[in-house]
């Protein structure tokens, strides 16, 4: 009776709120077909919370009971049969509740001669009602006090109500100890009952227990769904679910040696090296092996893994079966490396691997993909990755393509990346159809307590804005941990929705195998150095049942220590260090065996006559009949058409040439960022909406050939840095697609900095893994204030690693080599054709590097920013530098200022070199591709001009922009021999001012110094 006091003390009534919560969170919308509307329960509600026997503690049982009675009548008692048709009729309060009919009387007019009550009939509701209450309040809290941790020290505050109350006192269940041997009903809600359909108090109270507060503890009364919330509690509660072949047991055994053991080797051979070990929570590697196997078994082929430092050795090792060789060659200090690049530290490396796996004999391939240190970036990147693969072969509900995220407790809880990955957990676009997340909750995070990491109760609550299931387990118990990962695998395969594991457990150890974890929690690791480690436990548990045998036991271990002797003294032949071994996404066929681009050359970017006006005939039409398009769309749609008969484009037809033209060569083309279906700027409109039909769209992109590949374009949630992530994933999968990201406003990109500084930036140099994503980040100066403005140019030209100091080997091949030998490309195009040429250049490169454009915003609809047909013809190619092409040009001899400028300023200079009638003596070049530089292009330009001055104008302040990055290059192509002007606005903190006049003043006098010749004339 101690124990159901306390347990029912502790799982003491849910309040008032929670109960409304809960009402209305449980209400299934649709019953048999049926829609169910909120008129019945209005009708019942009101006599019902007047009833003197129904307080707060009881509506949850009415409710579940109310909509069994509206599925079917005859599934509650007879009582409350009567008690649900009065209620609903409208019977006064109090009048509603009628005894059951004795024998012989039935139905409702015999019944109701029985308004009055007999006592002990009431008593019996009561005492049901009360019992229903304590099973739900086990399914909602049993987690509360489950044995969830090995230490036994958590303090999980779940709310701050005192959990004294015992089952005796009033206010409770009214349940007493003499209860405890009486029969009651079970409700269609739980599955403690096996076959039974009634058990004693005493019983049921011991089911619950067993089921929800011993290893395992499970969360999931918060989720929506009824029919998922009957799956879990079946899962949990049905008696004798947890029950493990012997089979099953012996490789679980074998499991925990071999993840156990090989920590230990690590530490006994490399004991002064970081490798940010598993132990204390070494259940790690059978959890997973566990959901591989389940899910193998459920037709999974491809398993795309993301996980943090800790245990990553381990999991490469036991899980993807790395060649243990190949790991403990990286302990080596003397390894040479074999590839350019940086390389990268061995806990951040990738993996790919294909194989059998062992328990189904079925092929999986397993792949780990690369990371930085930033806990949790490589989450969005994982899910990218899944969508891709899952999009390549087909496999639209996520059956054979699927991905397990494993996140640190502190981690999971504090960064924000993990709240943003889960809200494209639903998305149609990006969605993976279920992530398995495994926590490796140590309950420590370096050295920081949970109770200052993290504000709510679990690490893990997170997880439930999504409404995924969490399931708590002690991962000293390996069978719980085993049981609970194949639910959560049987989870994703029926429900395709993400579901968390997490592993309760310690870090025997400090953060890593250096630190001193008792500086900062002594207690903790008192108690941590007294925990027997859990392979011991469970062998000894194993052993005591008779499961395995001592020497069984020792010969397993001493088994896998061989396996690991034998690595060893392999891996002291490895000499080299070949980062190409760590690949997570080969893409066959792409390169050369040796790994090199097949050329080093590119072909023209430009298109026959016949495709342009193709696709700008599709660019100006609807596809579908009988699909009504907006007044104001069609007008566009008209003038784009105009501009096709003219041969002309502007700056959206530019980029439907581009992404029509490769699309039609089958390259997938994916654009993705906020609005981008129509565009930020109301310019692109590749998505058409029916204004007569709800959510009917069209994609012209779409309906030009049969043999296309497909075009995605989407709307994306509101995260830049959780949707960065998702694209730049998407793109590892393949080089045979343009994966484009497009920020609203290119200075939003600064939320996603970790992407472009950890992933995009040094991709390559840290994990010899190209990447072709495409940034588009609307930049310009046009009085929009400091927000809007700047997609920061300098930040990005500042990580470029071409050299500022050195004039580069001219070779033929330059242009394209330059492009192989950068980190990324980034442009800032002033025309539609030279828009299109890069995009299409992106793809028809013989390699992949990430390309980013600053695109305009203004010049979207200037009359000027228009490109001829001519100019995207066969033959024609990317301008990295477009010359002077006006009369300054014909009298190169007489011009004074030779102007060098990126962007949309062009536009400005060129109408008030024109309202100054300066055209013949002074010249503007415009540099596109502004990284890698062209600095065969720009000296050839600039000894064209030999008597003029060298002025860099730019619109943004002069410690912003690009001065920075092209005054020393410019310089180095000159050999320093002709001084470079700046011209543009000062220096400045905020990118632009927020006043249009004086946005309009700073334009007029930056302007009027760059056409100043007589200030320059006296100042050489
Ligand atoms: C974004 C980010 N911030 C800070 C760090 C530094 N750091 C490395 S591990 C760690 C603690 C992580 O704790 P947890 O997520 O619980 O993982 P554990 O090490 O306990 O397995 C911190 C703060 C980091 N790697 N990434
Ligand atoms: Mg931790």
């Amino acid at each position: 009776m101690h124990r159901l006091r306390t347990c029912a003390a502790r799982l003491r009534p849910l309040t008032a709120s929670q109960n409304a919560a809960s009402f209305s969170q449980h209400r299934p919308a649709v019953v048999h077909g049926a829609r169910r509307t909120f008129q019945p329960i209005r009708n019942y509600t009101a006599p019902v919370t007047a009833e003197p026997f129904l307080n707060g503690t009881s509506s949850n049982y009415l409710e579940e009971m109310y909509y069994a009675w509206l599925e079917d009548p005859k599934s509650v008692h007879k009582s409350w049969d009567i008690f649900f048709r009065n209620a609903n009729a409208g019977v006064a309060p109090g009048s509603a509740y009628q005894s059951v009919p004795p024998m012989g009387l039935s139905g409702l007019s015999q019944s109701q001669a029985l308004i009055g009550a007999q006592p002990n009939v009431e008593k019996l509701v009561e005492d049901h009602l009360a019992v229903q209450s304590l099973i739900r309040a086990y399914q909602v809290r049993g987690h509360h006090i489950a044995k969830l941790d090995p230490l036994g020290i958590s303090c999980v505050n779940f709310d701050n109500a005192p959990i004294t109350v015992g089952l005796h006192q009033s206010g409770f269940y009214g349940l007493e100890e003499t209860d405890l041997d009486k029969v009651f009903r079970l409700p269609t809600t739980t599955f403690i009952g096996g076959s039974e359909t009634a058990l004693p108090l005493r019983e049921i109270i011991h089911r619950l227990e067993m089921a929800y507060c011993q290893h395992i503890g499970v969360e999931f009364m918060f989720i929506n769904d009824l029919e998922q919330c009957q799956w879990i509690r079946q899962k949990f509660e049905k008696p004798g679910v947890m029950q493990f072949t012997l089979d099953e047991k012996r490789t679980l055994l074998a499991r925990m040696v071999r993840s156990t053991r090989f920590e230990e080797f690590l530490q006994r051979k490399w004991s002064s090296e970081k490798r940010f070990g598993l132990e204390g929570c070494e259940s790690l590697i059978p959890a997973l092996k566990t959901i591989i196997d389940k899910s193998s078994e459920n037709g999974v082929e491809n398993v795309i893994m993301g996980m943090p430092h800790r245990g990553r050795l381990n999991v490469l090792a036991n899980v993807i079966r790395k060649e243990l060789e190949q790991i403990f060659c990286q302990f080596d200090s003397k390894l040479e490396a074999a590839d350019e690049g940086s390389g990268d530290v061995k806990y951040h490396l990738g993996m790919y691997h294909r194989r059998i796996n062992r328990v189904t004999e079925r092929q999986i391939t397993l792949s780990l993909v690369a990371n930085p240190s930033h806990l949790e970036a490589v989450d969005p990147v994982v899910q990218g990755k899944t969508k891709a693969e899952q999009f390549y072969c087909g496999d639209t509900d996520g059956n054979r393509v699927m991905s397990i995220l494993l996140h640190g407790d502190a981690a999971f809880a504090g960064q924000g990346i993990v709240y943003e990955t889960f809200h494209l957990s639903d998305l149609p676009s990006y969605t993976t159809h279920g992530t398995i997340h495994v926590v490796a909750n140590n309950q420590i995070g370096f050295t920081t307590d949970p109770r200052m990491a993290r504000s709510s109760p679990y690490p893990t609550d997170v997880a439930r804005v999504v409404n995924a299931p969490i399931f708590h387990v002690n991962a000293d118990d390996p069978e719980a941990v085993m049981y609970v990962c194949n639910v959560a695998a049987e989870w994703r395969a029926t429900f395709h929705k993400d579901v968390v594991v997490d592993l309760v457990s310690y870090r025997r150890n400090g953060h890593n195998e250096m630190d001193e974890p008792m500086f900062t929690q002594p207690l903790m690791y008192k108690q941590i150095k007294k925990q027997k480690p859990v392979l011991q436990k469970y062998a000894e548990k194993l052993i005591a049942e008779g499961a395995v045998t001592r020497q069984e036991y020792e010969e397993e271990i001493s088994k896998y220590d061989k396996i690991c002797e034998e690595a060893y003294n392999r891996s002291k032949d490895e000499k080299i260090m070949h980062i190409k071994h760590w690949l997570d996404s080969p893409w066959p066929g792409f390169f050369t065996l040796d790994g090199q681009p097949k050329t080093m050359s590119c072909p023209s970017t430009g298109l026959s006559e016949e495709t342009l006006a193709h696709i700008g005939q599709t660019a100006s039409s609807v596809p579908v009949e009988d699909f009504t398009i907006h007044g104001g769309l069609s007008r566009i749609l008209k003038s784009r058409s105009l501009m096709v008969q003219n041969r002309s484009v502007d700056w959206a037809l530019g980029e439907y040439m581009a992404f029509g033209s490769l699309l039609k060569e089958g390259i997938h083309v994916r654009l993705s960022g906020q609005d981008v279906e129509r565009g930020t700027f109301s310019h692109r409109h590749h998505v058409l909406h029916d204004q007569n039909v709800d959510k009917r769209t069209c994609i012209p992109m779409n309906y030009m050939d049969p043999n296309q590949a497909p075009y995605t374009v989407c709307n994306s949630s509101l995260s830049e840095y959780g949707v960065l992530g998702f694209e730049l994933g998407f793109a590892m999968a393949s080089p045979n697609a343009l994966v484009l990201w497009e920020a609203q406003f290119g200075d939003f990109h600064n939320t996603a900095q970790c992407i472009i500084d950890q992933f995009i930036c040094p991709g390559q140099a840290k994990w010899v893994r190209q990447n072709g994503i495409v940034l588009l980040l609307p930049h310009g100066m046009e009085g929009m204030g400091p927000e809007h403005s700047s997609a920061r140019p300098e930040r990005f030209l500042q990580m470029c690693n071409d050299d500022p100091d050195v004039f580069p080997k001219i070779t033929e091949d330059f242009a394209v080599r330059q492009l192989y030998d950068c980190n990324w490309i980034v442009v800032n195009c002033s025309t539609p054709a030279n828009y299109f040429h890069v995009l299409r250049r992106q793809i028809l490169l013989p390699f992949r590097k990430p390309l980013i454009i600053f695109t305009p915003k203004s010049l979207l609809r200037h009359p000027e920013a228009k490109s001829s047909f001519e100019e995207m013809l066969p033959g024609t190619h990317f301008s990295r530098l477009i010359p002077e092409q006006g009369s300054a040009s014909q009298s190169a001899a007489g011009v004074q200022h030779l102007i060098f400028c990126t962007g949309k300023v062009f536009y400005d200079l060129q109408r008030e070199r024109k309202s100054r009638g300066l055209e013949e003596r002074v010249a503007i070049s415009r540099i596109e591709q502004l990284s890698p530089f062209p600095f065969d292009l720009v000296k050839a330009e600039a000894e064209k001009y030999p008597h003029a001055h060298l002025l860099w104008c730019q619109e943004e302040h002069k410690n912003q922009g690009y001065y920075d990055y092209v005054k020393p290059r410019i310089s180095t192509t000159l050999n320093n021999t002709r001084p470079v002007w700046y011209v543009g606005r000062d220096p400045a903190a905020a990118p632009a001012t927020g006043n249009k006049k004086a946005h309009l003043l700073e334009l007029q006098r930056f302007l009027d110094t760059a056409f100043n010749l007589e200030a320059f004339q006296s100042a050489s």
